[in-house]
């Protein structure tokens, strides 16, 4: 049975894996109407990831017999200044949720809810993995530059880790 705190903690991430889901539709949408082709399939894929993170917690928490509950959700901002202001956003983000999910640990932990803090490790290897994939783009566009065809370059590159993603 999860604890009233651990419930509270683990419905807030499910907003937080919608919002993130909602952020990187939103950055598609931008990087679509810039005519980044490869960095928009990029993005709307990475948001289909994030449903799958809200629904992973959704169904745990409904395992436990705790309800989860979804409550209002943010809405993301739409305007950025480029695409490496983009891709800068989204690592700063990853390493807000990955700052959410070590506090989520922690408190599976001090409860002592080993159930909890086990279902969460796949979260703590999925964080490392998307620290690190972002932190890949943001060196690609340091290395690529963004000059006009670097752009085309980078957009590229993006497109590609879509397809093998
Ligand atoms: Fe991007 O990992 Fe979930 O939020």
């Amino acid at each position: 049975m999860l604890s009233p705190a651990m419930l509270e903690k683990l419905n807030e991430q499910i907003n937080l894996e919608f919002f993130s889901s909602n952020l990187y539709l939103q950055m598609g949408a931008w990087a679509e109407s810039k005519g980044f082709e490869g960095c928009s399939a990029f993005l709307y894929k990475h948001a289909d990831e994030e449903m799958s993170h809200m629904k992973r917690l959704f169904t745990y928490v409904n395992e436990t017999g705790a309800t989860a509950m979804i409550g209002a959700i943010d809405a993301p901002s739409a305007e950025y200044n480029s695409i490496k202001d983009l891709f800068d956003k989204v690592y700063e983000h990853e390493c807000f949720i990955t700052g959410k999910i070590n506090e989520l640990a922690h408190t599976a932990f001090t409860h002592h809810d080993y159930s909890t803090f086990s279902f969460l490790q796949w979260y703590v290897a999925e964080q490392h993995e998307e620290e690190k994939l972002f932190n890949g783009i943001l060196d690609k566009i340091k290395i690529i530059g963004e000059d006009g065809k670097g752009l085309f370059f980078i957009d590229k590159e993006i497109g590609e880790l879509a397809k093998n993603g």
